[in-house]
């Protein structure tokens, strides 16, 4: 079945192994800081406005959405990370779950990595590309509010994250597990075509 994103179903609310779904499909997972922007791209990948909350107050309970995307892949939302939470230790960086799901052995497409492109690439982003390289998990950049930066800012900013992946490659070669070219959204944006090339990305690794 061809991926259009035409019918997007809330499969599972996960807050533990238990609760992942059993049904094998290939995965592309979003990661992220809190208030990156990953519900509202989420929305904005499925054309529903209300399928993820945006901006939910952080620190609440943790959890895992499997999302079914046209019968044929689970987009799977991960809790975003960074924000303080004063009874963690300062080596658990990422949610509980999160470490639960990266350790559940699945069929994963990609990771889409959201970084603001105002921000780039921060400690919390590192620790998890290393992770995920460790683990040899693809990874794929999404900056994300792009439309909040000039044509020429963007493009600064877009040339900076390459020439970090760049380097990333010729420290590591064949051992980073990351797409080159990083995708640029307004997510928030009424026909926004960095969303459109995401949705294209998405069907052609699935
Ligand atoms: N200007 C702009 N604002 C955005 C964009 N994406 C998200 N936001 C805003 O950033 C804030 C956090 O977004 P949200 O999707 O809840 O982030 P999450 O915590 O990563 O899920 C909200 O106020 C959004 O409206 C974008 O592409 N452009
Ligand atoms: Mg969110």
């Amino acid at each position: 079945m061809s991926v259009q994103f035409n019918k997007v179903e809330l499969t599972a609310v996960a807050a533990q192994t238990e609760q992942f779904p059993q049904r094998s499909l290939p995965e592309v997972i979003m990661v992220g800081r809190s208030n990156v922007g990953k519900s509202t791209l989420l929305n904005a990948l499925c054309r529903n406005k209300n399928l993820a909350r945006t901006s939910q107050t952080p620190g609440k309970t943790q959890l895992v959405f499997f999302f079914t995307v046209d019968d044929s892949f689970y987009l799977v939302d991960l809790p975003g990370y960074g924000f303080a939470q004063a009874s963690r230790k300062q080596e658990e960086n990422f949610s509980r779950v999160t470490d639960q799901y990266f350790s559940q052995e699945r069929q994963r497409a990609a990771v889409l990595l959201l970084l603001d492109i105002r921000r780039g690439f921060g400690d919390l982003d590192l620790q998890m590309v290393d992770f995920l390289d460790y683990y040899h998990i693809p990874w794929q950049i999404v900056l994300t509010k792009a439309d909040k930066l000039s044509r020429s800012r963007q493009n600064d900013a877009r040339f900076k994250i390459i020439a970090e992946l760049k380097k990333r490659r010729e420290a590591l070669g064949q051992e980073s597990f990351h797409f080159d070219r990083p995708i640029m959204v307004s997510a928030n944006q009424a026909n926004d075509p960095g969303t459109d090339e995401l949705r294209r990305f998405i069907a052609s690794i699935v």
